[in-house]
């Protein structure tokens, strides 16, 4: 299974919502895609904590973290707190090339998790995180396939800093049409 294929599933469920991307390459296939409530390149390892605060902070909305195995476990603490304030509208997907990051979720407490080998079981993880009460830890043992042959140059098709600001922008927007 490799990264593309489920992110792709995981956008035309996603239907606008909120996401955050830690650093690694899913940033460019969900840049193809690119919405507008979607923060970039989150150094590690912020993506999660920051979804898990946007998650508390706005509850109408399901907020999404994308994060590498390496992003996550730069900062595993935040499953502990997930684990304790148990945002229903979180969903967090790993793409992991290594650790059981599963395993670490489970101890921190949390009991909607599920590590998924092939595509067809991505696919299922993934619509029940998207219809059924999270918090949702979804881990994705991925291969290399879609990993790119020569080096890319470091760059996404938009500037991460005005991604950030549009975001910013369409929530603010979102949240005052609805007082
Ligand atoms: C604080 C911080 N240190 C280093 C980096 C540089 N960096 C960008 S991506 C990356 C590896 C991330 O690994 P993983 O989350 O497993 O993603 P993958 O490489 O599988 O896409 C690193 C170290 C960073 N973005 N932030």
């Amino acid at each position: 299974m490799n990264r593309t294929d489920v992110l792709r599933h995981i956008m035309s469920l996603r239907n606008g919502d909120p996401m955050i991307i830690g650093p690694g390459l899913a940033n460019y296939a969900i840049a193809e895609a690119d919405e507008p409530l979607t923060i970039y390149n989150m150094d590690m390892p912020y993506a999660t904590p920051m979804a898990l605060g946007m998650a508390l902070g706005w509850s109408t909305r399901r907020v999404i973290s994308i994060e590498g195995d390496g992003s996550l476990l730069a900062g595993p603490g935040v499953l502990s707190t997930i684990a304790r304030y148990q945002p229903k509208n979180l969903l967090i997907f790993v793409f992991d090339n290594g650790t059981d990051i599963e395993q670490l979720g489970r101890a921190a407490g949390l009991k909607n998790t599920r590590t998924v080998h092939d595509l067809d079981a991505a696919k299922s993880a993934v619509s029940a995180a998207f219809t059924e009460p999270g918090p949702w830890l979804v881990v994705a043992k991925i291969d290399k396939q879609d990993r790119p042959t020569e080096r890319r140059p470091h760059s996404l098709p938009m500037y991460v800093y005005e991604a950030g600001l549009i975001f910013h922008r369409a929530a603010l927007q979102e949240r005052s049409a609805k007082k």
